[in-house]
């Protein structure tokens, strides 16, 4: 059997086994493989060989994995993304191997702790935010679900920037994450491919050649991805990418000592960095050339495995699903036509069915700038075979676009080249034509998709279009990072829940247990307490424990409304001010979040919150009721910290505009109010919770189309409400930024003159649901009620059911 051990294979250490033999591995490898004997090992080296050691227990079971695929013959998922914000793996690999007792006792016998050693990881950055995220809980949930599944990426050198606040401003630093090596991957050089760029096509007979005018190789770097109970280890390959030719020996001897370099830069410079925008597309050539760099690398690997094993191309689509993470790699379309015609030459209607029924693709937003589109020229010098193939696709899908009745204006709307200007080549159309199935990631969403950017394509194809609402790992996002937590429920209603979070559904008998409800808030206070005291030490500010910690972590856009947030505390401060005397309730409100380097308004709000917050926490008047705390380089590390210890969780973007978020269901896993509109995943987390544990404020996204569509004033409101006029000509007036009055002039102007974003139309409604969680904070036991029932009915957000929905409705896999 192919789970049987082989002859290397290591005895797995059971909990109840000696720790010793762990201990003994850890030596060995410290000694053998760091180099370094126990007495001179520094905490560095011991992190090192305690990943070798875990390591070398997953790869038995990753091997394992692999020969059940093959044997099995089974189907494969491949993700492809561009980005995988996994974070760290060490925490997540020990827990999901039954290994984090062993790994501590056997740490602890050299007098080292394991929360320690775990400081010492570098968060693998390699994601902007959700859709980064998304990708990493996905393939957690994969191995969970035993399902045979590739994720596809590049591997790049600097992820997402490192964010430091100098006087308040962001700034960004290179993240250096592989500085110190990367213990957990393995470069496979036997998996590499040459991707061309540019050059010409030549057409003999029926056959097109495309010669590209340069190559460059694309080397495979694997990371194991371990299951819960490691019941499966997948695979995370992302690409790196070397020069044919690193150093031109002729150019170097000629004494051309950098131009002897500059194919290896150029190859470097493909995988250097991720891009840091979330929203908008960078537009630029190198964007492209990585967007190709690794989808053509990815569709080549999984075009040879399929053709290794089975021979023959046309059954690709019953051995694999490629699944499209956003339109990044819409690509894989033109370049999977390409494989099948040029290469393994399929007719092209043929091939063209072949791809429709391999892919599949998933859209994250609606905003019309975030959509992906080229420019002709530029697409066609660097991938002038595969324009040829867009075209041809054109042709045919305006064809049945004719034939199926559509007019002029639709005929415009479904072309894969956009023509109202300058020629582009539309990137999600693409992706929608080429695929059998495009999904929305939760219900409003979907729902909008087909009344707005896919109307046309929807009319087309009425069929494609369907939902799956995202969801989030509860291994790591309850168990891993709230451990408290998890032991409280598990001593309620026993441990199945890490399994299937719907299982949690079980604590809604408990809800108005006192003891429970007790047990519940002595671990919520605990991780607060833990909470303040990392930013006593990494901020040297001071938090109160018991004060109501509020939390708005999440990339920073005007759309999520973080100055909505901070406009009403600027009016708490003001109404604490004037009225000392009142009976308000304490609370910590913690931002957090990156900026696109060159988005001006959001690295504005940045500033912003930090000059309210050096206000604020310095006036003796509102007397500790009131603290702002800016956390710089929000990262998923922080977030594990963060999320377990609030209390109010703020998801308040301008309804219509949040594809889905995930932070939301991350809060509410961990016993946060929710304080949102009705926006996103937020619907469902509603329906899912009920009306009385939820705090839902604002316009609906119907409402806000209805008054674009028909004219917003927004100075009428400003001017019929005292309380927002009077935050905003305290802003603007330059009470929190004395050293520059006119900073906040322009932002705060841009609210009067247009507030796209309706911050002024939500504001009442918002301060009043504020004013709606102090009533409710001040009843204790009605709380903790409220957080269990949180707990307890947000299971189905958990990213097994949404893996689960894909596999069965998109993959048909079992
Ligand atoms: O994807 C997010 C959505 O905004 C959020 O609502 C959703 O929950 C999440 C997962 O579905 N979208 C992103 O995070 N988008 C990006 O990070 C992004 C990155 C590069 C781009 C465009 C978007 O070029």
């Amino acid at each position: 059997r192919a789970s049987e051990p082989g002859p290397c294979r290591l005895r797995r250490i059971s909990v109840a086994g000696s720790p010793s033999e762990f201990d003994d591995h850890i030596v060995r490898v410290l000694r053998h493989r760091v180099g370094k004997d126990e007495r001179a090992a520094k905490h560095h080296d011991w992190y090192n060989a305690a990943i070798y050691a875990l390591r070398d227990h997953i790869i038995d079971d990753w091997i394992d994995s692999t020969r059940r695929t093959y044997e099995t013959g089974g189907k494969r998922v491949y993700y492809l993304s561009m980005e995988f914000l996994i974070g760290r793996l060490l925490r997540d690999a020990l827990s999901n191997m039954g290994m984090t007792r062993e790994m501590e006792k056997a740490l602890a016998a050299h007098g080292l702790d394991l929360a320690e050693i775990e400081e010492f990881e570098p968060d693998a950055a390699l994601g902007n935010g959700g859709l980064g995220r998304l990708a990493a809980c996905f393939m957690e949930s994969l191995a969970t679900l035993d399902i045979p599944a590739y994720g596809y990426g590049i591997r790049y050198v600097n992820g997402m920037f490192r964010q430091r606040i100098d006087d308040g401003w962001q700034v960004e630093l290179p993240e250096t994450w592989l500085e110190h090596g990367n213990p957990w991957e393995f470069e496979r050089l036997e998996s590499s491919y040459r991707i061309g760029f540019g050059g010409e096509v030549t057409v003999d007979g029926d056959i097109a050649s495309w010669h590209p005018a340069e190559q460059v190789e694309a080397t495979a770097v694997d990371t194991p991805v371990v299951g819960y109970k490691a019941k499966r280890v997948n695979t995370l390959r992302l690409w790196s990418a070397t020069a044919l030719d690193p150093i031109k020996l002729d150019a170097f001897n000629a004494g051309d000592h950098f131009g002897a370099l500059s194919e290896q830069v150029r190859a470097d410079s493909l995988v250097r960095v991720l891009y840091p925008a979330d929203s908008s597309p960078a537009g630029q050539e190198l964007r492209l050339r990585q967007e190709y760099f690794f989808t053509a690398a990815s569709v080549q690997d999984i075009v040879r495995r399929h053709m290794q094993y089975e021979g023959d191309i046309r059954t690709l689509p019953e051995k694999a699903s490629i699944q499209l993470n956003d339109t990044h790699p819409s690509v894989a379309v033109a370049e999977l036509m390409r494989l099948m015609v040029d290469v393994h030459q399929l007719e092209f209607n043929e091939a063209w069915e072949v791809c429709r029924k391999t892919i599949s693709y998933t859209n994250h937003t609606l905003l019309p700038e975030a959509l992906e589109t080229w420019p002709l020229p530029l697409f066609e010098r660097l991938l002038p075979r595969h324009m040829q193939i867009i075209y041809a696709i054109n042709s045919r899908i305006l064809r049945e676009a004719r034939k199926a009745g559509c007019d002029d204006g639709q005929i415009a709307a479904i072309s894969l080249i956009d023509e109202s200007g300058e020629r582009r080549v539309r990137m999600a159309n693409l992706a929608f034509v080429g695929a059998h199935s495009v999904n929305g990631v939760a219900a409003l969403h979907t729902e909008l998709m087909k009344e707005t950017v896919f109307a046309d394509l929807h009319t087309l194809y009425p069929t494609r279009i369907n939902n799956k609402t995202n969801g989030v790992t509860p291994r790591r996002w309850l168990q891993q990072c709230n451990p408290g937590l998890t032991r409280v429920i598990r001593e309620a209603i026993g441990d199945g829940f890490i399994q299937d979070a719907e299982k949690l559904s079980a604590l809604n008998d408990l809800a108005t247990d006192t003891q429970l409800g007790e047990r519940v808030a002595e671990v919520k206070r605990a991780n607060k307490v833990a909470l303040a005291e990392h930013l006593k030490a990494t901020m040297g500010i001071r938090l109160n424990p018991d004060a109501l910690f509020d939390v708005q972590i999440k990339r920073i856009h005007e759309y999520k409304r973080q100055l909505l947030n901070l406009i009403e505390t600027v009016a708490l401060y003001d109404q604490i001010r004037s009225h000392p005397e009142r009976d308000w309730v304490p609370r910590v409100k913690i931002f957090g979040g990156k900026a696109a380097s060159s988005y001006h308004n959001a690295k504005l709000v940045i500033k912003l919150a930090n000059d309210i917050a050096r206000r604020v926490n310095s006036d003796p008047s509102v007397g500790g009721l009131l603290k702002v705390v800016f956390v710089p380089n929000y990262n998923v590390s922080l977030a594990e910290k963060i999320i377990p210890a609030a209390d109010l969780s703020e998801q308040i973007s301008t309804a219509g505009m949040e594809a889905s978020g995930t932070g939301n269901m991350k809060f509410a896993l961990n016993g946060a109010l929710t304080i949102g509109t009705l926006d996103g995943a937020n619907v469902e987390i509603k329906d899912k919770v009920g009306d009385e544990n939820i705090v839902i404020f604002g316009l609906t996204a119907e409402e806000v189309a209805e008054r674009r569509a028909n004219g917003y004033d927004p100075r009428a409101i400003i001017e019929g409400s005292r309380e927002l006029g009077q935050a905003l000509s305290m802003i603007a007036s330059g009470v929190f930024s004395p050293d520059d009055r006119d900073r906040y002039a322009g932002l705060i102007g841009g609210l009067y003159e247009h507030d796209w974003f309706m911050c002024a139309a939500d504001f009442e409604s918002y301060a009043e649901a504020q004013r709606a969680v102090d009533a409710r904070w001040r009843d204790p036991a009605a709380w903790r009620t409220c957080a269990i029932r949180n707990i307890a009915n947000v299971g189905w957000f958990s990213s097994d059911r949404t893996i689960g929905e894909y596999a069965k409705d998109i993959w048909k896999v079992t």
